[in-house]
């Protein structure tokens, strides 16, 4: 089984973690999306990562149907099986990754636009998002237990991510998610296996 992922990607990283955690044997295999890779695009027609392909040749994007994929071989490691503590799991884990698409966003918007062409409106509104959403969180933390869930999974990659990306514009105000990083190492103590 593969997983195509890149290091700074952070679904790749929830998706990654989330395998290893489950004991999934999943070969990670770096893939850079600019490029088209064939294999990559091959197995997906989206050419995003993180793509997962079993040994049968069964590719599964995106980032939520390969966590719920991985939870389904691995006898529910991920999600909880009561329905209310599953739903709070899938709405952190869609916050999170929620996030994360608007820092994207902004990543893109800069990254893919001549300077005088970026739209600072369209910037500011991601990261009002993100401000929200962080405020949120840290308004409402998540109970961690001695065994992370897929939504501390995507918590978890969103944070370092935020940290890779917006290094220092995020934690004033925010002790909780401040501290959650290490919180869950002590927890998952392989996260330090993919933190760089
Ligand atoms: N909703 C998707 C998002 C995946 C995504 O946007 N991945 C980015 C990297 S972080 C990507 O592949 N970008 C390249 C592209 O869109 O061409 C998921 O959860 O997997």
């Amino acid at each position: 089984m593969k997983i195509f992922y890149s290091s700074a990607s952070p679904y790749s990283t929830k998706v990654r973690m989330a395998a290893h955690f489950a004991g999934l044997a999943a070969q990670s295999v770096s893939a850079d999306t600019n490029a088209d890779p064939a294999e990559l695009l091959a197995a997906n027609p989206l050419g995003k990562i993180p793509t997962l392909v079993t040994d049968e040749g069964l590719a599964v994007y995106d980032s939520r149907a390969i966590m719920n994929y991985i939870d389904r071989q691995t006898k529910g490691t991920l999600y909880p099986r009561n329905a209310a503590k599953r739903t709070e799991v899938d709405i952190l884990e869609a916050t999170a990754d929620g996030i994360c698409d608007s820092l994207l966003a902004i990543v893109y918007e800069r990254r893919s636009r001549p300077e005088e062409k970026v739209h600072q409106p369209w910037i500011d509104r991601q990261w009002q998002k993100v401000e929200r959403a962080l405020d949120h969180l840290e308004e409402n933390m998540p109970r961690l237990g001695k065994k992370p869930n897929a939504g501390h999974f995507a918590l978890a990659a969103m944070l370092r991510y935020i940290e890779l990306r917006f290094a220092g514009k995020w934690q004033r105000g925010r002790p909780k998610l401040k501290r959650f990083l290490s919180r869950f190492e002590a927890v998952f103590p392989d996260y330090a296996q993919f933190k760089d």
